[in-house]
């Protein structure tokens, strides 16, 4: 996608703190942190949000789920326990359309999430 910020970020065209990689997934920090873990989990690959990750059907989802659990282990996270979000869709918050695990933890969080 020719202006996806994030798939600038996966063809190193924009700059991000990557914290972890795979063949098919990268790690970054947000940019605006949320919580002093505040990582995304992309596939490398373009889809709009989960719904379309899903639908691959591929077997990426689970290595976008696996990264992010990775995330957590390397920040020291998920002992104390963190959260996985996909917003999906504008109304839920959705402002980037390639879709992104927000791996969240290092301070208590709380439910439900507003
Ligand atoms: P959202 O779920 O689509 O709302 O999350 C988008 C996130 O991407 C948000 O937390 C931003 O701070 C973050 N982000 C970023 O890390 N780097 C960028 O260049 C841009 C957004 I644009």
């Amino acid at each position: 996608m020719n202006d996806c910020l994030f798939c600038k970020i996966v063809a190193k065209e924009m700059p991000a703190e990557i914290v972890y990689e795979t063949g098919r997934t990268l790690a970054f920090r947000d940019i605006n942190p949320q919580a002093p873990t505040h990582v995304l989990v992309i596939p490398k690959g373009h889809y709009s949000d989960a719904a379309a990750l899903a639908d691959a059907d591929d077997g990426l989802a689970d290595e976008v789920l696996k990264a992010a659990h990775a995330v957590a282990v390397m920040e020291g996270v998920s002992e104390d326990g963190y959260r996985v979000v996909f917003n999906t869709g504008a109304g839920a918050g959705q402002t980037v359309f390639h879709v992104h695990a927000h791996v969240l933890g290092g301070r208590a969080l709380t439910w439900p999430p507003g």
